[in-house]
């Protein structure tokens, strides 16, 4: 069928810039008229060589997707798209779509999330452009988008294309006398693909044949079809292992957010000393958190050291030699002694994914993690949720040990970093910009006389700070420099206390407190991170004023 395509006149919204990943907002500011569609189309514009291109579209299932599926359609056909690949009925998990993209050789992609945001009718909606390696776009890139949405005087549009989006299969449009074609593929099929390639299936079947039991929440996001058909069809999990698999468009109502707080449930079935593993993704999947037995708790700090000190159970990595690892800078030391013991290639980049991709493209670094439940490698260029659970099935598998006697021998052997960080949600954006300035002040090169060398104490611990700064990151590849990426103090005995704001939020500020400090005595390895870190808790309460500041006495969620 033969469609033209129109111009449509619009105006500029303001705050069309794309925060950590992508733009997030309230769904209602998406549907006001035009707000996706000059979003859709500045990024559109972005992308090069457009014209002709293939471009991979899905999302996490989540409230309002299915209308910014039909936009991107009509849009891209009007833009001189060649070929779209979408998710059957729209659904992708961030990191199958990354997958999809690299795959298929596509030039790019548009998510559709708002990750571990809430969703319905009143929570939140996310756009977010993928570049062809697959990553989230860097900030060239959305500075690019940002700036094309504040003089955006049309966009372009074929409104008259509509497609069943349920339909696996290939559907044919001509436009302004050009081919364009929509393929709708499964979900899940690539992804699987790949994942067989990394891990040995059959040793992971065995596993699941045994006696540990394990159970993996979904938390009614994305995940669902992905966890059921790889644990229970592919691995032969038994029925119950997979809970809260079916996905909604309002995640049941929660926060879909893998932490101790809004996946309290898992926790405390865990607790009940039944599953020997847990795990619990994120709405759009690309987040994990790891549980052991009686609830046993692996701060994701942790987890991607254990996974890189435990490569060699991973058939991907035993073949090849791992060839470097990174974190982000407010991710805990403990992935530095990995690399420090492996004789690796280490980096310390700004918090957000996109920042592994230029690494990883260099063929400098295979495994990385975050702290904010994030953990992957350079198989896609997204965080992984699912690779990271059946990386640490893998080990149980290879080592035939529990979750936490890995953590006690991995402790035993690098030591362990007590790392922690608070969350202060919905915080006025005044105050937490003022507390924020104020730190930066503090740290400045013409406070320096002031600050270094000064000491703190609390609860009988006294610290000294040795190095203060607000982290700045210079790309090893490309060179591009990323300034004002979180407010770090650094004590004389390795400790730090990090600051910075969300960039994830869709309004007011979340402020995120992070502490970090290490413990060499063994015998000090199995006390509780809470009671642990709690001086160095007041300290920072102490430097920062955040509750004088923002009226705050009380974190909303600890990690
Ligand atoms: C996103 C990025 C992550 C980053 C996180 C930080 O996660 O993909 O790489 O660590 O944001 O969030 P914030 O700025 O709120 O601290 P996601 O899962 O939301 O896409």
């Amino acid at each position: 069928m033969s469609h033209t395509s129109q111009k449509v006149a619009t105006t500029p919204f303001e705050g069309q810039k794309p925060g950590t990943s992508g733009l997030r907002k309230h769904v209602p500011v998406f549907q006001q008229a035009n707000y996706t569609e000059n979003f859709v189309q500045c990024t559109l514009s972005a992308v090069d060589d457009l014209k002709g291109s293939t471009l991979v579209v899905g999302g996490d299932g989540r409230y309002y997707m299915k209308e910014a599926v039909a936009v991107i359609i009509r849009m891209a056909a009007a833009n001189g798209v060649k070929k779209l690949i979408i998710g059957q009925n729209g659904v992708f998990s961030t990191p199958a779509l990354s997958c999809v993209i690299r795959k298929r050789k596509a030039n790019g992609g548009i998510i559709l999330t708002a990750s571990h945001n809430p969703g319905g009718p009143k929570g939140d909606f996310g756009i977010k452009y993928n570049t062809a390696n697959g990553g989230p776009a860097p900030e060239g890139v959305t500075n690019k988008i940002f700036e094309l949405t504040k003089t955006l005087t049309e966009y372009r549009i074929c409104p008259d294309i509509n497609m069943d989006i349920g339909q696996i299969g290939n559907k044919d449009f001509t436009v302004d006398g050009n081919a364009f074609t929509v393929e709708i593929v499964d979900s899940v099929e690539d992804y699987l693909g790949l994942m067989k390639e990394i891990f040995d299936f059959d040793s992971l079947k065995k596993l699941f044949s045994g006696s540990l039991k394990v159970v993996i929440n979904a938390m009614h996001g994305v995940m669902g079809p992905y966890a059921k058909r790889i644990f229970l069809q592919e691995l032969g999990a038994p029925d119950g292992t997979c809970i809260n698999c079916e996905p909604k468009d309002d995640f049941g109502g929660h926060h879909p957010d893998p932490n101790l707080t809004y996946a309290k449930d898992l926790v405390d079935l865990l607790k009940k000393g039944e599953h020997g593993f847990g795990a619990a993704f994120d709405g759009d999947g690309d987040r994990n958190m790891i549980l052991g037995l009686n609830g046993f708790f692996v701060t994701p700090s942790d987890s991607v050291a254990v996974i890189a000190a435990n490569a060699k159970c991973i058939p991907y990595f035993a073949t090849g030699k791992v060839k470097g690892l990174s974190r982000s800078m407010p991710t805990s030391g403990a992935l530095d002694r990995v690399a420090q013991a492996e004789g690796l290639e280490f980096f310390e980049v700004p918090t957000g994914w996109k920042f592994f991709g230029n690494l990883m493209d260099a063929s400098r670094l295979s495994i990385c993690g975050e702290e904010s439940f994030g953990t992957g490698s350079d198989h896609i260029r997204e965080k992984d949720g699912l690779w990271a659970v059946l990386s640490w099935l893998s080990i149980m598998a290879t080592r035939q040990l529990s979750v936490e006697e890995i953590l006690k021998s991995h402790w035993g052997k690098y030591g362990r970093n007590f790392f922690t960080r608070y969350d202060y949600e919905n915080v006025d954006s005044e105050p937490a910009n003022k507390m924020m300035a104020n730190l930066r002040e503090m740290v400045s090169e013409s406070n320096a006389a002031n600050f270094i060398n000064k000491e703190y104490s609390n609860s009988g611990k006294a610290y000294q700070v040795g190095k203060a700064d607000d982290f700045e990151y210079t790309d090893p590849i490309d060179g591009s420099v990323s300034k004002k990426q979180g407010v770090r103090i650094i004590f004389k005995d390795g400790s730090r206390i990090i600051f910075r704001l969300s960039g994830t939020g869709s309004s007011g500020a979340t402020v995120r407190m992070y502490i970090d400090s290490y413990e060499a005595d063994e015998s000090q390895h199995m006390k509780d991170a809470q009671e642990v870190l709690k001086p160095l808790v007041q300290i920072a309460l102490e430097i920062s004023q955040l509750r004088e500041l923002t009226g705050r006495q009380e974190p909303t969620v600890i990690t």
